[in-house]
């Protein structure tokens, strides 16, 4: 072990390597990372050591899986997805940060709950515009949830498959506990925040060897290629891999290629629901917040259920903000459907045509978009044509 990582440090990577249970070895070498100081000279280490405890967990979640398969436990915490599904969570340090109560705002769902613990998920159904948001309040999460505490492994798995994820505070309480234990928690989940996956893709190949490319101009920039990339290999190999095509595409860490390699991160979306904004003292809480997450968390809502200050538009907001947008399809006999299709930013008719049903693009011929505001209302078009919200769509077939 190199010499620039600390006494301390050091006494802990001893402590890891005696201790016999797997728990315990991702838990002490979790914390030896923490201890080493962070630098150029000390990356490798880190990554090194980081894909070593995410091989460990996935062998510890393997385990469990197993177990989980012969009890056959279907879990209370399982929420079937319906529309678009909005998660709001909250740190136990705040019972009462108004989850339900803005649920029930929202959705007319779960009134009696008000003012009670929640103990298992409560749902209910926003509708806007004729589109269905699934609105889930979480029981509150715990320090510890990512390691089991507090059915956390349960409600934070959910949020693995949700749409956005409502991070929600309360402004008459301390703030910086609040974000930082769900921030903690989310983060030692593999769940990442408002941040897109690392420009990096990892193939097997059947040939041996492990071959570096970059291919972008950014990738370029890294520094030292010929360096950075026997650490690349180094910790490809030690993720068990021996023969793969790394393609980098932009400026990447070796954190991020950690990342890439481990399949349980998953990069999702969040935003910061600030509740309570009625009562006395809490706009500088809010100032706060702004000034400290907005880099983070581009939308940060300060709200009041109490006062229904609360934007009237929040579904147009939602979708604007996970970048969707709103396509109306015409049927042969001239209706526009009351019910959009939800489909990402930058679409294209071909996009809209197979999530139509697969047939619409197997027999294309062409389509019609009419778009309103537009020099020519209705035009004809082919599959590559880029949609826009709310536009209406007529897709001719052969
Ligand atoms: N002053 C004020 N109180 C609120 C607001 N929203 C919720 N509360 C109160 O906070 C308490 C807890 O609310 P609840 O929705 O059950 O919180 P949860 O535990 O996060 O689900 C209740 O007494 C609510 O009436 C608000 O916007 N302003
Ligand atoms: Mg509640």
């Amino acid at each position: 072990m190199s010499s620039n990582i600390g006494a301390d440090a050091k006494v802990k990577y001893q402590e890891y390597l005696d201790a016999g249970s797997l728990e315990q070895k991702i838990k002490l070498l979790g914390e030896f990372i923490s201890l080493v100081p962070k630098h150029k000279g000390t990356e490798k280490i880190i990554a090194l050591n980081k894909s070593r405890i995410a091989k460990m967990k996935r062998e510890l979640e393997d385990r469990q899986r197993q177990l989980k398969t012969t009890q056959k436990v279907i879990s209370p915490f399982s929420i079937k997805k319906e529309g678009i599904q909005i998660i709001m969570i909250s740190a136990h340090y705040t019972p009462g940060v108004g989850k339900t109560s803005l649920l029930n705002y929202l959705t007319g769902a779960a009134k009696e709950k008000i003012g009670k613990f929640t103990a298992l998920p409560e749902i209910g159904i926003y509708h806007f515009n004729n589109i269905r948001f699934q609105i889930v309040e979480m029981p509150s999460i715990m320090k510890g949830a990512s390691e089991g505490i507090g059915n956390g492994k349960e409600i934070l798995s959910q949020l693995r498959s949700c749409d956005l994820i409502c991070l929600c505070v309360d402004l008459t309480r301390p703030i910086e506990e609040q974000m930082t234990l769900l921030v903690d928690e989310l983060t030692k989940a593999e769940i990442r925040i408002n941040i897109p996956p690392p420009p990096l893709t990892v193939q097997k190949t059947g040939s041996n060897k492990i071959q570096v490319l970059y291919l972008t101009g950014e990738a370029k920039k890294i520094g030292d290629i010929e360096d950075f990339t026997e650490k690349v290999k180094e910790i490809v190999r030690e993720n068990g891999i021996r023969n793969a095509i790394i393609k980098i595409l932009g400026l990447i860490s070796l954190d991020d290629l950690v990342d890439a390699l481990t399949p349980s991160v998953v990069y999702k979306q969040a935003l910061i629901i600030a509740t309570k904004g009625d009562l006395p003292y809490t706009e500088e809480p809010f100032d706060k917040l702004e000034r400290e997450y907005l880099k983070t968390f581009p939308k940060i809502m300060g709200i009041s259920v109490q006062k229904q200050n609360f934007p009237k538009n929040f579904g147009e907001l939602i979708l604007k903000y996970l970048k969707k947008i709103r396509i109306y399809t015409m049927s042969s006999a001239r209706r526009i459907a009351e019910k959009p299709l939800i489909m990402d930013e930058d679409s294209t008719i071909k996009d809209a045509a197979i999530k139509i049903h697969k047939s619409f693009f197997e027999s294309f011929e062409h389509a019609v978009v009419i778009r309103e505001g537009a020099r020519q209302k209705r035009k004809k078009v082919g599959l590559d044509y880029i949609l826009k919200d709310g536009d209406i769509i007529e897709i001719h077939t052969t």
